[in-house]
């Protein structure tokens, strides 16, 4: 498609420099097509996982993007192994973890690759950045706006820390 494709990617990180980190994978994302929206960056406590993980940092991006689903979740994953990112456990403490929230409107479900990410619309950490790009974004499955599911979902354990960075 001329122009690209409009991508919302979910970054989070709580292990070692998180603030660096993470402006170190923006400045990567930039480099993948054009960032049309930077959310701020928010403190968040711990989703799942093993127990007494350090807080997180997230944020969102929107990306206008050449690149294809497939080739796009493939650079993630290798700004994710830029920060230092091993995959061992599920829900794990990550330098750096990067989920490709949506991705234009494709509904896909391959062990690679889940669009709409399935957990999104559940979790403020993605919910909160997310509104701060596109409230009206709905979901493409249920139709939920990401105000009205961040409204359901409240914003317990989320808190705004730098609206730049
Ligand atoms: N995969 C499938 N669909 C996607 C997609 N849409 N985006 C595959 C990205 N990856 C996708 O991911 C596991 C596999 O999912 C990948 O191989 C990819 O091909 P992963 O990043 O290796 O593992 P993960 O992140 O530990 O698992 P998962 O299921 O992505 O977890 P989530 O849902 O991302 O949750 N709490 C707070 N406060 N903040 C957080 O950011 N993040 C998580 C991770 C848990 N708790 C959190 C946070
Ligand atoms: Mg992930």
């Amino acid at each position: 498609m001329a122009g690209g494709e409009v991508a919302f990617v979910a970054l989070g990180a709580n292990l070692g420099d998180a603030p660096g980190t993470l402006r170190g994978a923006r400045d990567s994302l930039a480099r993948l097509g054009t960032l049309t929206g930077v959310s701020g960056l928010y403190r968040t406590a711990p989703v799942g996982g093993p127990p007494g993980q350090p807080d997180y940092l997230n944020a969102a991006v929107r990306l206008v993007t050449a690149l294809e689903a497939d080739a796009l979740l493939a650079a993630l994953h290798g700004i994710e192994r830029e920060a230092g990112r091993i995959r061992r456990e599920r829900w794990e403490a990550r330098p750096l973890d990067l989920d490709l929230i949506l991705y234009g409107r494709e509904v896909l479900d391959t062990p690679e690759l889940t669009l709409p990410h399935p957990r999104a619309w559940e979790r403020a950490f993605v919910l909160a950045p997310l509104a701060d790009l596109d409230p009206a974004l709905t979901h493409l499955g249920s139709g939920e706006t990401v105000a009205s599911a961040l409204a359901r979902v409240g914003r317990e354990g989320v808190t705004l820390a730098a609206p730049e960075w």
